[in-house]
């Protein structure tokens, strides 16, 4: 065979070009790929729901590769381990309901059993925007992570969507856009972004299933951005809530596609 370097290049065009364009409408658009974003499209896509995903950057994984201080190790509880079996993720038992798995083997297996699941993923893509139709989010506008960074003047492409997932971890970025580009009022207490807590595991990790809702019409927080939109406490290097919180708004969202939209 002689490889021809045109022909490499058309194919990469030809590929990305089609993926792209059967993403132009979603059930589901997903912003963020870190371990509630990636959980999220898993669980969705195993139930037939037409997922895509935005992460800004060039990896996939958000803040779980570097586990706690860089020592890539993570901490989950008794009852996410259920889900970290669900991936075939070897875990050790410490003991007391603790359990912990390699970071590395970690994201890279979700990353991949979620891509082999059918989610589109678009990484070096950012979501800048949204679209509102009748008081509803109805679609994503993304650019490339690239023109933000370089800070140039490119307009940007939309996509059409039934819900946006907010899993973008501490920053909150699609409730930012929400509240303080579009003027909306969120469902939290004060209709504002009410802003993260003091660490607590303990607290931190229960609310964070409490907060994985809706908080707007079509977009629902899965992740760290659901304490720190609903105002409750982080919780650090342990994961567990990260991975169920995933797996709740993919139950939530199914259940709804299935019965309304
Ligand atoms: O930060 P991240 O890992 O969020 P998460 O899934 O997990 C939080 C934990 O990592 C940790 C923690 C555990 O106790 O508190 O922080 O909730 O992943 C969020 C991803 O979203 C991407 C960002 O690059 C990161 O990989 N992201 C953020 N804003 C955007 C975005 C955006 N506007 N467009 C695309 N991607």
């Amino acid at each position: 065979m002689v490889l021809n370097d045109i022909k490499i290049s058309e194919l990469i065009i030809k590929r990305f070009s089609e993926k792209l364009l059967d993403s132009l409408i979603s059930d589901v658009a997903i912003v963020g790929g870190g371990p509630a974003g990636l959980t999220a499209a898993y669980y969705l896509a195993k139930k037939n729901v037409k997922v895509i995903l935005f992460e800004r950057k060039l990896s996939i994984g958000g803040g779980m590769w570097g586990g706690g201080i860089m020592f890539n190790e993570i901490v989950v509880q008794n009852k996410a381990k259920e889900i970290l079996d669900e991936f075939d993720i070897k875990t050790k038992d410490m003991g007391d309901g603790y359990y912990c798995a390699d970071s590395v083997e970690t994201v890279s297996t979700i990353c991949s059993k979620t891509s082999k699941a059918g989610v589109k993923i678009f990484n070096l893509m950012s979501a800048e925007d949204v679209m509102i139709t009748n008081g509803r989010v109805s679609g994503l506008v993304i650019n490339w992570s690239a023109v933000e960074i370089a800070n140039l003047h490119v307009d940007p492409i939309t996509v059409g969507t039934k819900y946006v997932v907010d899993a973008t971890g501490h920053p909150a970025e699609i409730a930012h856009i929400l509240q303080d580009k579009n003027g909306c009022k969120l469902k939290t207490k004060t209709g504002k972004i009410i802003g993260e807590k003091e660490m607590n595991a303990n607290i931190g990790e229960k609310k964070i299933l409490e907060n994985t809702k809706e908080i707007y019409p079509g977009v629902y927080s899965c992740g760290m951005c659901c304490n720190a939109i609903f105002g409750d406490q982080r919780m650090g290097p342990i994961f567990g809530g990260m991975l169920m919180s995933g797996k709740k708004v993919a139950e939530i969202i199914s259940d709804r596609i299935k019965t309304r939209y």
